[in-house]
């Protein structure tokens, strides 16, 4: 970690500012407004469970990770489905969704893996994460993959479908036309004289209603988090760039790629999933999203020390991982959701992160 690196001692409202991508600005506005830093996993198992958690924990929170993929009766509807209630219940209480879907492939096959298939995670994640052990170039092919989708979604096309007698100047169009006359119908110039019928498809692209994630219409979903606007349309890659898990194999050449790779794009990388602050350069203003935390019991908080999960996960306290190590984001799944209250238990990690932080702006 680069201990003197500016954006350690500035506050999340000036890191705002400066960041390069547009959801990084509005995450930090975000994270200034609702006093918090904290990212819930919700490693739950049914889609029910995913969403009612959502909703009570949604007020602690400013970013909500999602493992689609463990989630049973996950509804793939792009209208009505998992992915727009979440969204739903994402503009209502203002956080942002991050698929943890962790890429890694060549690039035509994220961009697919990405953009489509049944879960069409883009859709519906503001931001996803990725491996970069196949190479930075996957990275390039995720942002392309990005910028088309942001491209096409705000618009949506109309078709028109016409039938009828065709009148003066339309066979110079240029539009799709399904003509039925033969060369009979010809005349001397090659001009189609007598048609019987024209049916004429016409296509056109207008803006969107709302160039945002779509909209259900069930009763609430109507409802936006107040004091600030919704989120940009833009979409945000973090790379995972160092591991929680005990003996994790990425060297500290693979955390430099990472580092090299998201200077590269940064109007798509929004920064890492790392164990401490990798912003060296003097205009690094990269977000770091930490998982491996959780608090000791109520009372025994200052002590410090968590054990694992006995599975290889290993946990550090919201005080070490920012205010020692200078993450921005802690990510805490089993510590909140397997608590007796979880919306109180996210409120006391929401309060803890949120003093390590403000004791490292000092
Ligand atoms: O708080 P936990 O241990 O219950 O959950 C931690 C969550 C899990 C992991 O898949 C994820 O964080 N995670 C990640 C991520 C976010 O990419 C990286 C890592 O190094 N360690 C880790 O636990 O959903």
């Amino acid at each position: 970690m680069s201990d003197r690196h500016p954006t350690l001692l500035q506050p999340y409202s000036e890191r705002a500012k400066t960041a390069t991508h547009p959801l990084s600005r509005y995450l930090f506005r975000l994270m200034d407004l609702k006093a918090s830093n904290l990212c819930l996993s919700a490693d739950v198992t049914t889609a029910r469970e995913l969403l009612a958690l959502a909703d009570k924990v949604g007020p602690s929170i400013v970013v909500l990770k999602t493992h689609y993929d463990l989630i049973s009766g996950w509804d793939y509807n792009p209208q009505t489905g998992t992915g727009v209630k979440l969204a739903a219940l994402a503009r209502k209480h203002g956080f942002l969704i991050f698929e943890d879907r962790k890429f890694v492939d060549i690039g035509k096959t994220v961009q697919m893996q990405y953009t489509a298939g049944t879960a069409r995670i883009i859709e519906w994640a503001h931001i996803t994460n990725a491996n970069i052990d196949a190479g930075k170039e996957m990275v390039r092919a995720m942002a392309e993959a990005a910028a088309n989708w942001k491209a096409r979604i705000h618009y949506e096309v109309k078709t028109s479908v016409s039938v009828g007698t065709p009148v003066a100047g339309q066979f110079e169009d240029g539009g799709e036309e399904n003509n039925n006359a033969t060369d009979d119908d010809r005349d001397a110039d090659g001009r189609k004289g007598s048609i019987v019928s024209i049916t004429t498809v016409t296509q056109s692209f207008e803006p969107a209603d709302s160039p945002r994630l779509a909209k259900t219409n069930e009763h609430g979903d109507e409802l936006v988090f107040p004091g600030i606007e919704e989120p940009p349309m833009d979409r945000g890659l973090l790379l995972l760039a160092q591991m929680s898990s005990k003996g994790c194999l990425m060297t500290k050449d693979y955390t430099q790629a990472c580092v090299e790779a998201a200077r590269e794009h940064k109007g798509f990388v929004m920064g890492y999933v790392a164990q401490e602050a990798l912003n060296s350069a003097p205009d690094d203003n990269f977000i770091h999203m930490t998982p491996g935390c959780k608090l000791p019991p109520p009372g025994e908080e200052e002590n410090g020390h968590v054990e694992g999960d006995g599975l290889g996960q290993q946990y550090n306290t919201p005080a070490k991982l920012i205010n020692i190590l200078g993450t921005d984001i802690v990510i805490v799944g089993r510590g909140i959701i397997q608590a007796a209250d979880p919306p109180s238990e996210a409120e006391r990690y929401r309060r803890k992160a949120w003093k390590a932080y403000l004791s490292r702006l000092g």
